[in-house]
């Protein structure tokens, strides 16, 4: 099958990949990074070893259950005094490490099979999961351009994404995320509600006890 407006790349190829819409402008990719996942992971290693994983806090006072860090020319922070994106990592007072050319090439190729061309992420933040962490439902909205939409790679153990509405008290679909699936989604779909179930607990062949998820954005 083809389609003008959402054309198929070569991850795509009958029985290797599936798409699953999720709504106008939001598509699973199920399985597209999955023949990379060595590689990511080894690449998340790497850029952790410049900007560690850590638990920040809420603008609420809340210590987030998921561990995170960025690549990126910005990376997305919480504190006390709010969310925003900085050029600085604040636990090494450098520079976040720079998006690994492998990450850039997936992010780029997933928007465009999700019909999205010339998407150019500047952000990379990076979610570590372990057994127990879930993330409470909200909308991505510290970027500048909506327009531009977000890629999300899941990587190990399996979680549950719920997926709401444009309102938090939207009713939430559950779907299931496991090793290699990518989301994207932008268009009228880039506000909607959206957070990850209590991750259960499991062992995965390349990541052990953890899940890891990156999302690309375009933050400035
Ligand atoms: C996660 N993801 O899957 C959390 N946000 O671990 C997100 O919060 C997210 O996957 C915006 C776009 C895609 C996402
Ligand atoms: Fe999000």
């Amino acid at each position: 099958m083809h389609s003008e407006a959402l054309p198929l790349t070569s991850h795509e190829i009958p029985g290797s990949a599936s798409r699953v819409a999720l709504g106008p402008r939001a598509v699973l990719l199920r399985a597209f990074a999955r023949d990379r996942g060595p590689e990511l992971v080894t690449a998340i290693g790497a850029a952790a070893e410049i900007s560690p994983f850590r638990h920040m806090v809420t603008p609420g006072g809340w210590r987030m259950s998921v561990a995170l860090t960025n690549c990126g020319y910005v990376g997305w922070l919480t504190d006390r005094s709010g969310y925003r994106y900085d050029t600085i990592d604040p636990m090494t007072g450098r520079a976040w490490p720079a998006i690994p050319r492998l990450f850039a090439d997936l992010a780029v190729e997933a928007a465009e099979a999700a019909g999205f061309s010339a998407f150019h992420p500047d952000a990379c933040l990076v979610n570590r999961y372990a057994p127990g962490a879930r993330l409470s439902l909200h909308q991505d909205r510290n970027e500048r351009d909506f327009d531009q939409p977000i890629v999300s790679v899941s990587l190990g153990l399996p979680a549950i994404f719920l997926w709401g509405g444009m309102k938090r008290a939207d009713k939430t679909q559950r779907v299931p995320l496991t090793h290699g699936d990518v989301m994207v989604w932008g268009g009228p779909d880039r506000l909607r509600f959206h957070g990850v179930h209590h991750l259960a607990d499991g062992k995965h062949p390349l990541t052990g006890a953890y899940r890891f998820n990156f999302t690309f954005r375009r933050a400035l």
